[in-house]
């Protein structure tokens, strides 16, 4: 047998990453949307309570976009962030048992579903406030400036957020600033039933960011590949000039708002038309045309999803309520107390 030396280069089957990569795009997007699935479901059943805002139809923008973040990057999102969370790497476990209000969740279960945060993810947020999250990134971004660290500080946030003052002041000062903030907005066109032309003078969302002079992007939010490619360069441009940039996504939201929407103000119609852009459906058209996927193969992803959410939810189910001794715990900072 050939010995092989230290000198031999590596054999790079450049072919192979790439199917692998694309693979995985599929999988992350199947596991937020059968995680979705399970939380409408577990809510029905009063498992999980309060609010539910679900991001089915919207996969490929939080996975796209977190290819192209780096472990030190900061992520601030809103309260449809599931898929952020999920796509970041925070486990399905501990966000399972947060949804059911357990001490073993990402904030012992007393931020719920629109507050998952998560320190050692660099998650900031989860934020019930409409453009809430936009300052925070901002400010984040500035602490990087001043540490004079080469980070991107991603905040996503939706259509209805900018035509709140808040994303006025925070793209004035992240431009005024040139902090270094990747603003991504998932435009669902909706912002609870109010369409964008309800409640934008101006419909054309990048000419926003252009008039704060940031660089801007649009992007078709319902294909990963798109969304990934543009993240890249997005994300690129603000690691190296440190300055901010905006991208906004096109998607749309199968589901309703929330739980409590009966959805008067769309037709049907127009939710079919969008479901035939299914990001799934169509990166699992494109992989298995191209010969990168097969019938068994994505049977045994489903399956592996499955198995997976499942056990999320017997992780939560057997975890614990806190205390009510502890009830006031957390109301003022306790330095050096972790999860
Ligand atoms: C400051 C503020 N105003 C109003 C609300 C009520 N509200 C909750 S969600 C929502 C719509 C936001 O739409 P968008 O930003 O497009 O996000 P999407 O739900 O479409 O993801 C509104 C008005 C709120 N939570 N915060
Ligand atoms: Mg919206």
């Amino acid at each position: 047998m050939k010995k092989k030396t230290a000198v031999e280069p590596e054999i790079v089957d450049v072919e192979t990453n790439q199917s692998q990569h694309l693979r995985h795009l599929l999988q992350e997007m199947l596991r937020i949307r059968h995680f979705e699935d399970k939380c409408a479901e577990l809510y029905t059943e009063m498992k999980i309570r309060g609010f539910l805002h679900l991001y089915n139809g919207e996969e490929a923008v939080a996975v796209g976009v977190m290819q192209a973040l780096q472990p030190d990057d900061a992520i601030v999102a809103t309260y449809r962030e599931h898929g952020q969370a999920i796509a970041r790497g925070i486990a399905m476990n501990i966000v399972m048992a947060e949804m059911f209000g357990k001490q073993e969740g990402c904030c012992r279960g007393r931020g719920g579903s629109m507050h998952l945060f998560d320190q050692e993810h660099r998650f900031y947020g989860g934020n019930a406030i409409v453009g809430g999250g936009l300052p925070l990134a901002v400010g984040l971004a500035l602490a990087d400036k001043k540490l004079g660290r080469k980070r991107v500080n991603c905040c996503f946030f939706g259509d209805g957020a900018m035509a709140e003052g808040e994303f006025h002041e925070s793209m004035n000062l992240a431009a005024l600033w040139e902090v270094p903030v990747l603003f991504v907005c998932e435009n669902n066109q909706y912002a609870m039933g109010t369409a964008l032309k309800y409640s934008h003078a101006v419909t054309n969302l990048v000419q926003k960011a252009d008039s704060y002079g940031v660089s801007s992007a649009s992007v078709d939010g319902m294909d990963v590949l798109a969304v990934e490619s543009a993240a890249q360069e997005a994300a690129a441009m603000v690691r190296d000039t440190g300055k901010p940039f905006f991208l906004e996504c096109v998607t749309y939201r199968f589901r309703a708002h929330s739980m409590f929407d009966p959805e008067f103000y769309r037709e049907k119609t127009e939710v079919e038309q969008w479901k035939q852009r299914c990001p799934i459906e169509m990166l699992t058209k494109k992989l298995t045309e191209q010969g990168l996927l097969s019938g068994v193969e994505l049977a045994a992803m489903e399956r592996s999803v499955v198995v997976e959410i499942e056990n999320a939810i017997a992780f939560a189910e057997a975890g614990t309520w806190e205390p009510t001794a502890e009830l006031t715990r957390f109301v003022y900072s306790e330095s050096g107390v972790g999860r």
